[in-house]
């Protein structure tokens, strides 16, 4: 880390260089302290540039810290001194000032930015609230409402959005420095600003504090931090200066040692590893330019305007003309939804449609560096896809099946040059959904599955990388996810309180509701497709609500009723009368909540610790991206490996093996047995 004081005649240049990205470590904030002491006492200098090297202004507090006691200079006595500086400071902000950075532009007497610079509270993102000051004096320059919205919501803000707010005095075109030096020599003589810590909030009209707190209360559901950090700009707009930044600091330092906000931190830094494994690194992907999809349906078209968003042109291929026809109104029904929600500018959809050629000849394709397939699952005709692919494409061009259960060894075999050839398991929608399974098969190069990665990172996607087996890590964790469900409607519960249930535990949706939405009929091919495999598969209740034609929303029942043009689900007396009749017999009990979620949660935790075992993941916390990020599973929650370390993996094996006593689950596989014993699950990768 370092900081260098340099002069422009009556300017003093602090440049801050602490790569990656200027987080506030105690080095850092130790010398901004310093540096304002050591220009206060300088004659010569009248204005000060606050600047940093590298890719972002200071993007923080330094997160890796914060499992640790905070030692001084506490950041908001370095705020504070900033603020506090004889010399007028400015902020000048490039990349990102988020969370700490914001909170020390914030203690400048002005800010100014490059326009691509964007500016943000995230913490709530971290299940904590800003710690020095951001809640107290954001409401103090841009108004109660504005720091409400930026706080709770936590998103980062362009800066010509913030400059209409108060919140940057000038956007600076042209060279960040010198324009900074520029607006400091400019306001070096006036007098200075007053500081925002002895300005007022600007008062707000009768019920607002009580109408935002029920917005938040609806949207956090049960997220601690958006809540808080409410209240704390509350506090600052009710209470003097001081008062409000105590309150704002024991919140900060109460939130910043809660399960939530370890949970949060550390899918923070699993997403942040996740685009580059160790076991890939120095190894240099294949360049890519152009893109093909293969079948326009559903999955091609989301597919397809992925790679679009990422700039990429897109060649659509389908089997026929009148197919190609339909595969692109696919495509432009996602851009035309994009326009119809706001997302889109009319004209913006237009140019991504523009990159988008369709055609039913697949020598358009022959120069183009990755084709993508997401035709019929079907073996024998994405076989023939590849026979074409692989006479047509050229040698170097990246192949990918995109299928979601069939192997992609068999799919590969006969595969020119099959080391170009990998899965790529895109989730529904694709071009929203941010979870990618990267899927190497026995012949896959490292540089082609760096390639998968690289990708990944162009279309803003997390990836995970999954060995091969029915359903990779996703929906093999899903099947035993239903599985359980059902043992549960067996054994006494009913599918309204096992969705309720879930849904306490933090998902958006219950295991029943959901099949509801999607369709029962995918998972039913799943399970003829596993049974002539010579498997047997346990859904008893799904396959007699199939066999009546009950599949889900769209026939107006599933697991639930549906009344037509109404998405509530209501409880059914078919599917109540088919439960009675397959659980004659078998014992009937009473289910708790909390007990519901544990006789789903953790014999998935069990089927994930086999993955982990398998190697078909390589890291516990990819398990918990693949759930977090495909599956709803709740991000303060940390996912299901994280949630069950949290829980104790001791606790975790105590409780399958209850339920396998009552015959409800399978029992605790020796690996899970294993990291129990070392309290981790980093002893089955390490
Ligand atoms: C806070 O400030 C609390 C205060 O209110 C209170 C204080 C009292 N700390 O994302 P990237 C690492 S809370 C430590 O790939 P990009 C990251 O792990 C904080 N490390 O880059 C990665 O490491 P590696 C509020 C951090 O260019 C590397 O930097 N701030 C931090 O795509 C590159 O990261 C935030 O939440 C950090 N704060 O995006 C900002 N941030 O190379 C979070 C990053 O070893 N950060 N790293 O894998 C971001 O949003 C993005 O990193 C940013 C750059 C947009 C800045």
């Amino acid at each position: 880390m370092t900081v260098t004081i340099t002069r422009e005649d009556a300017v003093a240049v602090v440049t801050v260089d602490n790569p990656p990205v200027n987080a506030l470590s105690q080095a850092l904030r130790q010398a901004l302290v310093d540096a304002v002491a050591e220009l206060d006492a300088d004659g010569t200098v009248k204005a000060v540039v606050l600047i940093c090297a590298g890719r972002t202004f200071i993007a923080g507090a330094d997160v890796s810290e914060f499992g640790k006691p905070p030692l001084p200079p506490h950041l908001p006595d370095v705020v504070a001194s900033i603020e506090s500086a004889k010399k007028p400071w400015v902020a000048a902000i490039h990349g990102s000032a988020l969370g700490g950075g914001l909170e020390v532009a914030l203690g400048c007497a002005y800010r100014v930015a490059v326009a691509s610079a964007s500016l943000g509270l995230p913490e709530v993102k971290l299940g904590i609230i800003p710690g020095a000051g951001g809640t107290v004096r954001l409401p103090r320059l841009v108004g109660p409402a504005a720091a409400v919205d930026l706080v709770t919501g936590g998103n980062p803000v362009g800066a010509r959005k913030v400059e209409e707010l108060g919140l940057v005095d000038a956007i600076i075109e042209g060279d960040l420095r010198a324009g900074a030096i520029a607006f400091a020599s400019d306001v070096a003589g006036k007098p200075l600003p007053q500081p925002l810590s002895s300005r007022a909030v600007p008062a707000v009209e009768a019920g607002f504090w009580e109408a935002a707190e029920k917005a938040e209360a609806a949207k956090a559901r049960r997220e601690v931090a958006p809540l808080r950090a409410l209240a704390s700009v509350r506090k600052a707009s009710e209470a003097d200066f001081s008062t409000a930044m105590a309150f704002e600091r024991e919140t900060f330092l109460e939130l910043r040692g809660s399960e939530q906000a370890a949970a949060l931190r550390h899918v923070f830094f699993a997403e942040r590893a996740a685009p580059r494994p160790p076991e890939l690194a120095g190894v240099t992907p294949r360049d890519i330019r152009s893109a093909a999809v293969i079948g326009g349906g559903t999955m091609g078209a989301g597919i397809a305007a992925a790679l679009r968003d990422a700039g990429l042109p897109v060649v659509l291929i389908e089997r026929d003309q009148a197919a190609v026809e339909r595969g692109i109104a696919n495509v432009r029904a996602i851009y035309d939804g994009s326009v119809k929600r706001g997302r889109m500018t009319q004209a913006l959809a237009d140019e991504r449609m523009a990159g988008v050629a369709g055609g039913d000849d697949y020598g358009l394709i022959a120069d183009t560096d990755l084709v993508i397939e997401a035709v019929f699952e079907d073996l024998a005709v994405k076989r023939t896809v590849f026979e074409m692919l692989s006479s047509v494409c050229r040698p170097d061009a990246v192949l990918a099946t995109n299928t979601s259960y069939l192997d992609p060894d068999a799919i590969s075999r006969g595969v020119s040059h099959p080391e170009r050839f990998l899965g790529l398991h895109f989730f529904s929608p694709a071009h929203v959904m941010k979870l990618l399974e990267i899927v190497p098969t026995e012949t896959t190069t490292p540089e082609v599955l760096a390639t998968g990665f690289a990708l990944a990172r162009l279309l803003a996607k997390i990836p995970v990388r999954a060995g091969i087996c029915d359903g990779f890590i996703g929906n093999r964790i899903l099947k035993v996810t239903r599985a359980q469900a059902e043992r549960l409607l067996l054994s006494g519960a009913t599918p309204s309180a096992v969705d309720a249930a879930m849904r306490a535990f933090g998902l958006p949706m219950g295991p029943f509701e959901a099949q509801d939405l999607g369709g029962l009929d995918i998972a039913a091919f799943q399970r003829k497709a596993a049974r002539e495999r010579g498997e047997t598969p346990f859904a008893p209740v799904a396959e007699r609500l199939c066999a009546l034609g009950r599949f889900g929303q769209k026939t107006g029942g599933g697991w639930h009723d549906y009344q037509p043009g109404d998405r509530a689900p209501r409880p059914s007396e078919t599917v109540a009368a088919i439960i009675v009749e397959l659980a004659a017999g078998r014992p009937q009990r009473a289910w708790s909540e909390a007990e519901i979620a544990d006789a789903i949660l953790l014999p998935m935790v069990n089927e994930a610790t086999r993955i982990l075992e398998e190697r078909v993941a390589l890291r516990a916390a990819d398990i918990d991206l693949v759930k977090i990020h495909g599956y709803g599973f709740p991000r303060w929650r940390g996912g299901p490996m994280h949630y069950a370390e949290t829980r104790g993996l001791a606790e975790v094996v105590a409780v399958l093996d209850g339920l396998v006593a009552d015959g409800l689950a399978e029992p605790p596989c020796d690996g899970l047995r294993r990291a129990a014993q070392a309290g981790r699950f980093s002893v089955l990768s390490d």
